[in-house]
């Protein structure tokens, strides 16, 4: 390698290590799959493409607008029914599917961190590999709550979330040991002083659906 291009991939590096966390999580929604099994969600998706792949500073979906609580009001429709600009929770996408959310956040000081969902149905969420809130059952709307306590640094959040019949709904909240949850938007730093509440959610901040996503849309609202 020759200076100038070794002078500029440490520059790179650089860049990149010195960016900020990501401030977004990712959204991978997959259709016509759902299981209780979190090996099976995480197989399926290690295996196929996703029919949405969008990136959201806030968790907060449902097929039921009207119906869906959760604990901050607003809500967003799921990718896919965004992207095809459909609504109703009984319509094919919103119906028998599957979404996978992760992405990496930082804390800023030790301490216990506490992530909540409301979800119908169920819901699985790792941090750091750990599970810390199990949920393998169909249900109605239902909160859960897990904590683990956290080094200041960077740390990685997986969630999967399942579907099948009746309303989807899925809110993903983090806090410190205030407990005043936030939308991952407000607290990809967190243990910060306490940012406004958000008390409404936004569309998603950027709309990135990848194009093999979008050419499985394109391939689904030709042929269903
Ligand atoms: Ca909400
Ligand atoms: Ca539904
Ligand atoms: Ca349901």
């Amino acid at each position: 390698m020759k200076l100038g291009q070794k002078i500029r991939w440490a520059l790179v590096s650089g860049l990149i290590l010195s960016q900020p966390v990501q401030a977004s999580l990712l959204v991978e929604q997959y259709s016509d799959y759902w299981s209780t099994n979190v090996n099976d969600l995480e197989a399926y998706a290690d295996a196929n493409i996703a029919d949405a792949s969008v990136y959201f500073d806030v968790i907060d979906f449902t097929d039921d607008p009207a119906g869906f609580a959760g604990e901050i009001p607003g809500s967003n429709r799921w990718p896919v029914a965004e992207a095809l600009d459909v609504n109703g929770e009984s319509h094919p996408v919103n119906d028998t599917f599957f979404a996978s959310v992760s992405g990496m956040f930082e804390v800023y000081s030790d301490g216990d961190y506490f992530f909540k969902t409301w979800s119908d149905d169920g819901v699985f969420v790792f941090i750091d590999g750990n599970l810390i809130i199990n949920d393998p059952n169909l249900h109605e709307e239902q909160m859960r709550l897990g904590d683990i306590f956290l080094s200041a640094g960077t740390h990685e959040v997986q969630l999967y979330y399942f579907e099948n019949g009746g309303e989807a709904s899925l809110e993903f909240t983090v806090a410190d040991a205030s407990m005043v949850f936030q939308h991952w938007g407000n607290s990809n730093v967190i243990g910060l002083p306490a940012t406004p509440p958000v008390v409404n959610a936004p569309e998603p901040s950027t709309l990135a659906v990848l194009a093999m996503g979008l050419f499985g849309l394109i391939r689904r609202a030709k042929y269903k």
